[in-house]
């Protein structure tokens, strides 16, 4: 026991040591635009922390409670960074695409802690979390399989080369495409026992702006 706190503890060092964790490079999240040479000519403001959106570094129960609808810190004034109408929300299009298409997704995990990532869609604009709420996970497609909840299984950094299939029938001129990585370290789980993935994690978002036409 005194090995898993001490564990744990390191870790939670190495964690704030770094900004870290995941960084949508296709389509490219609103804070990784500025890293993608397609995008220059809009002049996408830099996020160097754009792998490490996670909540403010509150930890979050399965379901996020208080975290902000693109990962910025809850108690910032909204629109908040990275939601429409913040810094990076500007309304630059990351890639334009037809309902039901099968799209290249690219993601980077620099820091992985196990636990697992989905993608949602929301066709509102701002986003919003009622927007997000029940909405389908998108399948993922990659050598490894299918998962509508990616696994993160690596120990080391790894990036995720696969393709995600939008919904059929759900068009928008600016729809938004968002990942949620929920990490699964070492947490108290709700019968008391300790086990990874239990209780509160990591949560990363990131948001993305994209066209779909029918
Ligand atoms: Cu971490």
């Amino acid at each position: 026991m005194q090995y898993k706190l001490s564990l744990i503890f390191i870790l939670g060092i190495i964690c704030s040591l770094s900004s870290g964790h995941i960084r949508l490079w296709e389509p490219p999240g609103r804070s990784t635009l500025w890293r993608d040479p397609r995008f220059a000519e809009f002049n996408p403001p830099m996020n160097t922390g754009d792998d490490g959106v996670y909540c403010g570094r509150i930890l979050q129960p399965p379901v996020p409670v208080n975290c902000g609808v693109c990962g910025d810190p809850f108690a910032d004034p909204v629109p908040r960074p990275n939601e429409h109408g913040g810094t990076y929300g500007n309304g630059i299009i990351a890639g334009r695409f037809r309902a039901g298409q099968e799209i290249q997704m690219i993601a980077e995990v620099t820091i992985p802690h196990n636990g697992s990532f989905h993608f949602q869609l929301c066709d509102e604009l701002p986003e919003s979390n009622d927007c997000f709420v029940g909405k389908p996970y998108l399948p993922i497609t990659t050598a490894e399989g299918t998962f509508f909840e990616f696994p993160v299984v690596d120990s080391r950094p790894f990036w995720v080369n696969g393709t995600m299939r939008l919904p059929p029938g759900v068009s928008c001129r600016n729809c938004v495409l968002r990942v949620n990585y929920r990490s699964g370290m070492m947490g108290e789980c709700d019968d008391g026992t300790n086990d990874y993935g239990c209780g509160l994690q990591q949560n990363f978002r990131m948001c993305a702006d994209l066209s779909i036409s029918l």
